[in-house]
């Protein structure tokens, strides 16, 4: 049996530790009683969250490759088993025995790690479980010699990040966009682990899908040109009270083409804009809606991209912010 596990303990956070069975003998391996335990260092607690195990349905002959039968069950409460600590004993029914050439994941373990001492860290290693159910770690108990020796302890530095925050991956204090019916905007977020994060609107208008991310909003044509605010949290799936992260938001919705500013995109655009390169018109207040060719400079190929776009079959303005 070997160890498989991610690397970093993430403060506050779920952990994730994987367990395989590998068999590299050439033949089956038959009772395997064992146990193992999971503890931080620290002494602060730890808590279970949720233990996976390959199918189990002793004595069918439809377990594990319908030739091996191991249960795992969880013990937090035993006598003189310390609240850092975690003790998961295995027991194998009867079957063919582990099949030579195994090598799958047997036990996932979820745990919530809480960090009370900086640097802290939790660590796995063997355990002895005897059958009248009272723990001794080995090696201190029990006949490494009857049991697979797993080694270890291994352990895992926590990082002082608290990633059980999501991060958004597109967040900005103000942002420009153009106008839609209706328009939309990705608040996606990450975690450091990859759970699944959930989404929620705390201030503004519209609705957000509350797994991906995706916030719409209808925002009528007058509203053109005026501000306004959205505030959107974002939660990883095991933690929905104490790892919310907020993505504060201004936006700025516009016309694509309007560069007069007044809400519409028509003529008078064009108009404003041949002012403004042949006469003593202002400048564009945002560049980006002048720029209808959307080749980044502001020049006359706009003003014929526009006179072809209104009056010949040409493209649309450019959006500059998609
Ligand atoms: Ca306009
Ligand atoms: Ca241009």
């Amino acid at each position: 049996m070997k160890y498989s596990s991610d690397k970093i303990i993430n403060v506050g956070c779920r952990a994730t530790l994987y367990f395989r069975y590998t068999n590299d003998q050439p033949y089956p391996i038959g009772l395997i009683d064992n146990g193992f335990r999971v503890w931080n260092k620290g002494g602060s607690p730890l808590n279970l969250i949720h233990l996976d195990t390959l199918p189990i349905d002793f004595g069918s002959g439809t377990g594990w490759r319908d030739a091996f039968d191991q249960s795992f069950d969880f013990y937090s409460s035993e006598a003189d088993m310390p609240v850092c600590t975690l003790g998961v004993g295995g027991s194998s029914g009867t079957g063919q025995g582990l099949p030579a050439g195994f090598d799958e994941v047997a036990v996932s373990l979820y745990v919530w790690f809480y960090v009370i001492e900086y640097q802290d860290t939790l660590c796995v290693d063997s355990t002895w479980y005897p059958p009248n159910h009272s723990w001794l770690w080995s090696p201190a108990g029990g006949d490494p010699g009857e049991r697979p020796e797993w080694g270890g302890p291994y352990c895992f530095l926590a990082e002082t990040i608290p990633c059980g925050y999501p991060q958004f991956t597109d967040c900005h204090n103000e942002i420009n966009v153009a106008w839609s019916e209706p328009i939309t905007h990705d608040f996606h977020a990450d975690t450091f682990q990859g759970s699944d994060v959930y989404y929620d609107i705390h201030e503004g208008p519209g609705q957000i899908d509350t797994v991906t991310g995706l916030w719409t909003a209808s925002i009528p044509q007058d509203q053109i040109g005026h501000p306004f605010t959205v505030r959107v949290a974002a939660w990883e799936e095991w933690c929905s009270s104490c790892n919310v992260a907020e993505c504060v938001t201004t936006m700025h919705v516009y016309m694509l083409g309007d560069m007069n500013m007044d809400g519409a995109s028509d003529i008078s655009d064009l108009i404003f804009l041949a002012d403004n390169m042949f006469g003593d018109g202002e400048p564009p207040q945002v560049i980006e809606l002048a720029d209808v060719n959307g080749d980044g400079a502001l020049d006359i190929s706009d003003l014929i991209y526009l006179v072809d776009y209104m009056f010949g079959d040409g493209p649309p303005p450019v959006n500059p912010w998609a």
